[in-house]
Parts: structure tokens; sequence; C-alpha cells
């Protein structure tokens, strides 16, 4: 085992929440820094909070999700199938990829099931905090023109896409469908490489498809074939897994299958990455930061509270804002009395989309995004 635990009070720093307790273990897998580990086999790792401090996440730092065990995959012998309704079947080698127009998209990619820790009542999954996210350049060529080279039917309704990690026992095959339009977007990509890097294996090396502002669950990875077809996949991750409820029920309640669809953009949020939660601040000048994100909208306003929301302001965004990323703000804060402070971000999109207290119970704890909270401690002179 290459588990290296982190110390108890290293851990205790990290996560001592007082928002939010959750007492997690902090171990080092190769390629990445100390992460919180939900599963080692296949790694499912969260991004430690305090790793957010800048727009890019490394590719060291990134979260990692996974169903099923990680396929090998050989540069030599890798091909890209495309078939279904296309004039010609076609399979591509890594070189035919990286000779068609390489695009680069900056893009958030979080997962669906990012903050479910955070529901109550608790629902089963992995209980993941904040760190199902992450913001990273993403680079290789447009899924469209992949598409073209096959002469596929751009008027079929679907593009099937799986990878080569293969169901086992009770979990099956991971393959996912989207729809025609989204897979034609000039966004939508094969990407090749992360943040100027192949792609690492944990991220799908050699090709994974990046899908901005839907949620992670379509940015299949190690992408070895696309088909193109008039009816979705029918497998268990289209249905029911990675559905959410059309009209939320009470918090606890059951919802009818009939009555859950297919997630696919994401809605507005924003986190506070500093301080964090449980800091001690000294009285005086401090500055809050923290970003904000909309999946297919853009950010509009983040606004801050110090009060426990009696009162809000707004904090100042960099003024950089392109499409299906994040974009990172601050705000100054001078805290001039000591005591302790319940510290709130809340962001607003352009569709109008503002960040609810409390988010929509659903019973597999999809799209957590209430208003983000941290509590810390402002010590007298
Ligand atoms: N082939 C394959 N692709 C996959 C998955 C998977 O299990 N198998 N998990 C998906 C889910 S649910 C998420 S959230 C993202 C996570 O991407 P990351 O591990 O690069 O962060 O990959 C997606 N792509
Ligand atoms: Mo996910």
């Amino acid at each position: 085992m290459y588990k290296e635990k982190a110390s108890r009070r290293e851990i205790i720093a990290l996560f001592s929440a007082a928002a939010v307790t959750q007492a997690q273990d902090v171990v080092t897998i190769p390629g990445k820094r100390a992460m919180i580990v939900h599963n080692d086999r296949p790694e499912d790792l969260e991004t430690p909070l305090a790793y957010f401090d800048q727009w890019i996440t490394p590719n060291d730092a990134f979260f990692v999700r996974q169903h099923l065990p990680r396929p090998e995959m050989r540069e030599a012998d890798f091909r890209l199938r495309i078939g279904g309704r296309v004039s010609k079947e076609i399979q591509l080698s890594l070189a035919e990829l990286r000779k068609l127009p390489q695009v680069r998209v900056p893009a958030v990619l979080e997962c669906t099931g990012n903050g479910r820790g955070f529901y109550r009542p608790r629902v089963p999954g992995i209980q993941w905090g904040r760190g199902a996210v992450g913001n990273a350049e993403w680079s290789g060529p447009r899924m469209l023109d992949v598409l073209k080279l096959a002469g596929a039917d751009l008027q079929a309704a679907f593009v099937t896409v799986n990878g080569a990690d293969v169901g086992v026992a009770k979990t099956p095959d991971f393959i996912r469908s989207l729809g025609m339009r989204k897979a034609i977007h000039p966004a939508t990509l094969l990407a090749l490489q992360m943040n100027g890097e192949p792609l690492p294996d944990l991220h799908g090396f050699p090709l994974r498809l990046i899908v901005p502002g839907w949620d992670g669950t379509s940015w299949v990875k190690w992408v070895t074939s696309l088909t193109v077809a008039n009816e979705p996949d029918q497998g268990f991750f289209m249905n029911p897994a990675y559905r959410f409820p059309k009209h939320p029920g009470a918090p606890g309640a059951p919802v009818d299958r009939a009555d859950l669809e297919v997630i696919e953009g994401m809605p507005v949020k924003s986190y506070i990455a500093g301080p964090a939660d449980g800091d001690k601040l000294s009285m005086g000048a401090t500055v809050l930061r923290g970003m904000a994100w909309a999946g297919e909208e853009h950010v509009t306003k983040v606004e801050v509270s110090t009060d426990g929301g009696s009162t809000w302001r707004e904090a100042k965004l960099s003024p950089q804002n392109l499409p299906f990323t994040w974009r990172l703000w601050t705000a100054e804060w001078k805290p001039m009395r000591a005591g302790y402070y319940t510290v709130l971000s809340r962001a607003t999109d352009s569709a109008g989309r503002v960040q609810p207290f409390v988010a929509a119970w659903n019973p597999s704890g999809y799209l957590f995004n209430a208003v983000d909270r941290i509590g810390v401690v402002v010590e007298g002179a």
C-alpha cells in the first residue's frame, strides 16, 4: 500500500470545519499531492480546499472519480472507432487525432455528486465535500471535426461515447450519450492534453471527452468509441443513474423513476477558498477570496456576508469572463470587533439564477449548490 497518512494534527488543520465537519483520510497517491481519499481502488480522490489558491487547478491536485478499474492504455495500439450513423466507419490513431486542429478550452469539471456529503438526510454514495471540482485548460480536436471525418449524420439525435474501462461484477460498463447539439458545439473536445501536458492516466490518457458547462459524468475518460445514433444508450449510467427529479420532493422522500431527467448543464455556485474554515484572524484588514462558476451560463455577481446573511455586499470579480470556467473573486473585510463570524458567499449568473440557502434535496445527492459558508474567529488586539 502506498498510503501515507498525514498526521492527525494536519488533518485537523485542514478540515476542522466549524460549519461543516468531515473527518477524512489525507493520503498520497503517485502523481498527486496529498488528497482526500474516498476510495483507493479504483481511486476516488477529493481536492482539499486549500489547493484552490489559483485559477487553474494543477493536474497533481485535480480530483479523480472513476467507477471501474482503470484500463491499461498503450499509445501505440490506441484507436478511436467512429461508427453508427456514419457514411464510413473509421478508426483513428493518436497521430491522426493530433493532425486535426487543436483547440484549447479552459473549463470547470465538476462531479454531479460534489457536495453530496452536505445533504441532510444523508444520501448513499461518495460523501464528497467541496473538492470534486476543478478548473483546467483542455486541448485536443473538436468532436465535430472527428465526426466529420467519418461522414457522421449530424441530423442524428445522439453521440454515444464509450471508454476503455469495462463493467466489473455488479457495476456495468460506463457509457454516456449526449445530444448532437452539445456534441457538435465548438467547445466540445476530445482532449489529448490537460494543462499543457498529455492527459494523466487518472484523467483519461490518452483521450477524454470535454463537455464544457455540463456535469463531469459526460466527460468520458479513456475514450475508444463514438457511435452516432438516434436513441441514447439505455445503460445504467444513462438511466437511472445521473438523473435529477423534475420536481424535487420532500427531503428523504423517494422519487418516481419516470420523474427523473438526465443532468446536463450545471447550477450556479461559489466557494470561499480563503480564509479557511476555522481560521483565526487578527483584527483589521483581511481579504476574502474564492471562485464562482455557473455551468453554461456566466457568473455576473458574487456577494459576501460576514454576519451570517443579515447583510450582503458585492465582491470584486476578476475581469476575465470566459465561458465554462470559474471566475475568481475577492472582497476586502475589516472586522473591527473580536469574535466568531459566519462568512457566506452567494453567486448569481447570466440566467438570473441565484445560489440558494438550501440545495434541492434529491435521492442521489446530486447538484449541491447551497450558499458557501465558513466560520472564522477574529482575535482581540
Ligand atoms: N470511462 C469513464 N469515464 C468517466 C468516469 C468513469 O467512471 N469511466 N467517471 C465520470 C465521472 S462521474 C466524473 S465526475 C469524471 C471525473 O473526471 P476526473 O477523474 O478526471 O476528475 O469522469 C467521468 N468520466
Ligand atoms: Mo461524477
